[in-house]
């Protein structure tokens, strides 16, 4: 017979520095004793043992009296809450925004009136169409979501790093999304627009030709938050005092400036570090290193707005920053990860409707639907309407309403009056001076389900965005849509894409029917409107030319062993700090190598767990006696073999050459290898490693 357990009481034993009470069955207890809070059910119950059901004897059966098993699992069974349909994964951070001048000219809105005004923020970043626990390297729109909350109520700019979406009328979003998500009949592609579905939508609908050369570009691989811009995508209005309105568009900028990762390196980062994005932002807020991004708006008027042969409602269209330089008017600031990632980031509920006064809608019909979708999908997935009684939802000013009742209501009103008007005397009033008041723009035509005419120009903007794409980067864009391309199954599919392809860039079309064989080529899709060749090119549209020129935020990967020189990695490391960059330490063991002076160099990863996928740049340090540790290792050469690949600056030590060798890349050292003789190299490395990658070295790894 099985002994019986007696629940906490037994003979104490020390495990570790765990001091634990044994149970008759050989269970551990930890019991709470001095300043230790007493374990309890939600209901304050003082809990005797949390390791064993009831049972009736030692051996069962369990008894359904067990109130404080049913409690605890009950609640487990209910810890998820639906995912959201869309933008599923992501993270986020506090901060605050602060204004830089007063805007009063254009808005009343109040976060907008006084020069250093900080209005407390939350954003939150995250992908599309993968799940909540898909990786963070999907090539994939990012959601860019800021909740600031100004005293005249939360104001949530919901926004994507991408300036132009899929689409022209929310109508057509769930197709959208249907066809991007996984195929419902085999659950799969998770997170990836490679298929059948996405592109056989994507080619029955020309207006997403646009988006679609963003998201094959490598705006939709970033290599962190922190290094991509967020745009609010529509045509918003500022309303000012005197009910004067002047559109508006949002950018955020980031400060440390853009990069992204190349695609056989997003590839791999997913295996090695599915979360490489929340990570990062992780890391950096936890080390001081806040990320920033400034608010620019480009303001217009009506007048300016026709000037264009598109339509400013049309938001699979820009307005070139060339055109129309955005005007800096604060940054947002992010410093404070939240305490709790379900509680804050789960539950967030991001609503385009939240616009404080000053801040108004223009009649762009994806921007009108979202003002709906967004309330309605915070109903199921926060499941009622008092969502907004949760902290991260509710607003930080004063506010009042007799909104009452239903589930989960946290705030409840007291005394007798619960509506308006009464003749009481009792509870809040409407104002006119205060209160959101709608542009009162003069609309008037029949009802009907129209697409404008002034939308029908499908090609001439992802032309324009393809034209202005350095070499490289162009060359990217046709490797991605060979890729995905590759990837349906039906040749019509592929072909359909190649005859839109022909009417944004006949260079671009004949590279992707060569690189993906096609054996005919097929006439250009028939364009509702000619492509315009003669749209300037914007350099505001690359990445490349966008880059910091430094390597703050960035972080190198520096491969050590035993015999690592202490003095050449004690200078290396200082420079990198001075430079406002990080690194890590790579070795053959976790437990770290023994450096030349005999000191202990703490690992962060063991080689197998740090591949060069997930540093800017690396250095190679190992010393004479442990370079072959190294050389025996697969990983160790594919550390060396993917940083030459991927175009990344690569500093090395005399006793690295075997390891170059190995790594077949010895005899096609560039400029991108710098040698570390000692200490008095290292600077000129540092200013290498702020161009951040060698693209000079690309079609000499990637011929195509
Ligand atoms: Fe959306 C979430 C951005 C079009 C319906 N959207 C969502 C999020 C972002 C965007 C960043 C995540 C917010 C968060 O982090 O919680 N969405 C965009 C942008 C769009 C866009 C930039 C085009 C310019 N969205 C769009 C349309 C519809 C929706 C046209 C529906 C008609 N979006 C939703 C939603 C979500 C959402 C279903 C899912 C979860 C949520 O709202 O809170 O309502």
């Amino acid at each position: 017979m099985a002994k019986s357990s007696t629940g906490p009481s037994a003979k104490p034993v020390t495990i570790h520095d765990q001091k634990l009470l044994r149970g008759e069955g050989g269970e551990l207890h930890q019991i709470a004793d001095g300043d230790t809070p007493v374990l309890t059910t939600a209901q304050g119950g003082p809990v005797f043992d949390d390791q064993n059901t009831l049972k009736v004897g030692a051996r069962g059966p369990a008894l359904i009296e067990d109130f404080h098993f049913r409690e605890k699992i009950f609640h487990f069974d209910h810890e998820r809450i639906p995912e959201r349909v869309v933008h599923a994964r992501g993270y986020g951070a506090h901060g605050f925004f602060e204004t830089y001048d007063s805007l009063a000219k254009y808005t009343r809105a109040d976060l907008f009136q006084r020069a250093g005004e900080r209005t407390p923020a939350f954003v939150r970043f995250s992908t599309v169409a993968g799940s909540k626990g898909s990786f963070d390297l999907a090539r994939d729109v990012r959601g860019f979501a800021v909740k600031l909350y100004t005293q005249e109520g939360n104001w949530d700019l919901v926004g994507n790093n991408i300036p132009v979406f899929f689409i022209q009328d929310a109508i057509k979003f769930p197709d959208v999304i249907h066809a991007v998500k996984e195929e419902p009949d085999s659950a799969f592609p998770q997170a990836q627009s490679a298929h059948d579905n996405f592109w056989d939508f994507i080619t029955l609908t020309p207006e997403s030709m646009h988006m679609i050369m963003w998201v094959m570009s490598d705006r939709a691989l970033p290599r962190s938050f922190r290094f991509m811009e967020g745009f609010g995508v529509h045509t918003f209005r500022f309303v000012n005092a005197r009910n004067e309105s002047t559109f508006v568009k949002f950018h955020w900028k980031p400060k440390l400036g853009l990069q992204s990762v190349l695609w056989n390196e997003a590839v791999k980062i997913n295996g090695a570090d599915p979360d490489f994005h929340r990570r990062d932002l992780w890391a950096a807020i936890q080390s001081g290193n806040f990320p920033e991004w400034e608010l620019q708006v480009q303001l217009f008027n009506q007048e300016f707005a026709d000037r264009f042969d598109f339509d400013v409602l049309d938001p699979t269209k820009l307005i070139p920053e060339e055109l129309l330089p955005p005007i800096a008017v604060g940054r947002l600031v992010l410093d404070r990860m939240p305490d709790n990632f379900f509680a804050e980031t789960e539950q967030v509920a991001f609503m385009t409707q939240n616009v404080p006064p000053g801040i108004d809608f223009s009649n762009d019909p994806l921007l009108q639907g979202r003002n709906f979708s967004y309330l309605d999908t915070q109903l199921k997935r926060l499941g009622g309407p008092n969502f907004t009684h949760i902290p991260i939802n509710a607003p930080k000013c004063p506010f009042a309403h007799f909104q009452q009742d239903g589930h989960m209501a946290m705030r409840n009103p007291v005394g007798r009056v619960n509506y308006q008007p009464n003749s009481f005397g009792e509870g809040p009033r409407e104002s006119p001076d205060k209160g959101f008041k709608t542009f009162a723009d003069i609309e008037n035509g029949a009802k009907r389900r129209l697409r404008p005419e002034s939308f029908s120009d499908h090609y001439s903007q992802a032309r324009q965005f393809f034209m202005s794409q350095t070499k490289g980067e162009q060359r990217h864009i046709a490797a991605a849509l060979t890729f995905e391309l590759s990837k349906v199954k039906t040749p019509v599919i592929r072909e359909r894409m190649v005859s839109h392809l022909l009417n944004i860039d006949e260079g671009l079309a004949n590279r992707v029917a060569s690189m993906l064989g096609l054996k005919n080529m097929p006439k250009p899709a028939d364009a509702a409107q000619p492509t315009r060749q003669d749209l300037a090119e914007s350099a505001a549209l690359s990445i490349v030319m966008n880059g910091p020129e430094r390597f703050e935020g960035r972080k190198l990967g520096i491969l050590v062993t035993d015999g690592t020189d202490a003095k050449l990695l004690a200078a290396l490391q200082a420079a990198i700090a001075k430079a406002g960059a990080t690194f890590e330490i790579i070795a053959p063991k976790v437990g770290g190598a023994d450096a030349s002076d005999g000191s202990l160099i703490e690992a962060d990863q063991m080689i197998d767990g740090g591949p060069s996928v997930l540093y800017d740049a690396v250095a190679l340090l190992p010393g004479d006696k442990g370079i072959d540790d190294l050389l025996a290792e697969s990983t160790a050469r594919d550390f060396v073999a993917d940083a030459f690949a991927h175009c990344k600056f690569i500093g090395y030590v005399d006793a690295a050459v075997p390891l170059l060798a190995k790594a077949g890349v010895y005899d096609s050292l560039d400029e991108g290898f710098i040698p570390l003789g000692g200490p008095k190299d290292i600077d000129g490395f540092i200013a290498q490693l702020g161009k951040l990658r060698l693209w000079s070295r690309e079609p000499s790894v990637k011929a195509r």
